[in-house]
This record gives structure tokens, C-alpha cells and sequence, in this order.
């Protein structure tokens, strides 16, 4: 296209019709020409940090999150209450798109055994962090995201139910 384009732009200044038909239908053949520069190895990417907090009312901070395709990112959970794990944890899991939240989470409440993340349900899981006590912290790392809509859920008993879920839109 990069050698197309001026031909393309002085025929046109000649004759301003037709151009653009008769030579979008040969593409192909320059598709080959940049992959050799395409294939050379990327600089790696910063990673973007995404802060979320839980807290002992059972809402996280953020319950959108937006991110390009292709992009890496850390979301680091902290829990900001002061009520023991066993009565208020919290942990925030990343659901394939498509997945539905109640029904995992509820699925997730006698799992108590793995922190209400469930064995059997970890094909629906893209990423998780540990369950978390009050002012701790766990991250973690979604690499080159793929466009869709990543629900993510607090998987402890009851916390989806009062709203502790988001979604992560990448586009
Ligand atoms: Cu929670």
C-alpha cells in the first residue's frame, strides 16, 4: 500500500474516478512485504498497575476497568478493612468473557476448602488472587489481553451478591 498510494493519488488527480476500485483487489500480494520488520522482537511493553481496593463494606473501588488488546496489566488487590478473613476476606477473580459471575460465585461458596475458588470451575477462571485478610495485598498479571469483557468477582460467600464485581473491558 505504501507504493500504491501516491500512483493512486496522482491517477486521481488526473481522473477522480475508478481509482480506488481497480486497486484495492490486488492487496494481497503487498501483504507479504512488511513481515520480516513484523517479526522482529517487540520492546517490551510497560505494564500498567491498576490499584483496587476491598474493603469491609464489600465494594471494591473500581468496578469498570478499560484496556487496550494487546496490552499487559497488573491489578493489585488490597484489602483495606479491618474484620478477619474468615468473616470478611476478599479476592478478586477474573472470569472469561461470556462466564456467568452469580452463577460461578454461587458455585464458589462451598469451595471453602481452596478459598471459594473451585477446581472444578478453573477453566472459567483467567486470573485470581489469593483470598485476602484485612491490609493485605496480593497482584496480578493479565498478559496481552484479548479484546471482550473480563467479569471479575470477589468469590467469597454472599460478596457478589451485595455488588463486590466489575468488569474489565478491552478493546
Ligand atoms: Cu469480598
Amino acid at each position: 500500500m505504501k507504493i500504491r498510494l501516491p500512483l493512486c493519488l496522482s491517477l486521481a488527480a488526473v481522473a477522480l474516478s475508478g481509482c480506488g476500485q481497480k486497486e484495492a483487489a490486488p492487496a494481497a500480494t503487498t501483504a507479504a512485504a512488511p513481515a520480516p520488520a513484523a517479526a522482529a522482537p517487540a520492546a517490551p511493553a510497560a505494564v500498567r498497575v491498576i490499584e483496587i481496593t476491598a474493603n469491609d463494606t464489600m465494594k471494591y473501588n473500581l468496578t469498570t476497568i478499560e484496556a487496550k488488546a494487546g496490552e499487559t496489566i497488573k491489578i493489585v488487590l488490597t484489602n483495606t478493612g479491618t474484620l478477619p478473613k474468615e468473616a470478611m476476606g476478599h479476592n478478586l477473580v477474573v472470569l472469561k468473557p461470556g462466564t456467568d459471575g452469580a452463577a460461578y460465585c454461587a458455585a464458589a461458596m462451598t469451595a471453602k476448602a481452596t478459598e471459594y475458588v473451585p477446581e472444578s470451575l478453573k477453566d472459567q477462571v483467567v486470573a485470581h488472587t489469593a483470598l485476602l485478610g484485612p491490609r493485605k495485598s496480593e497482584e496480578i498479571i493479565l498478559k496481552d489481553l484479548k479484546a471482550g469483557e473480563y467479569p471479575y468477582v470477589c468469590s467469597f460467600p454472599a460478596h457478589f451478591a451485595v455488588g463486590m464485581k466489575g468488569v474489565l473491558i478491552v478493546k
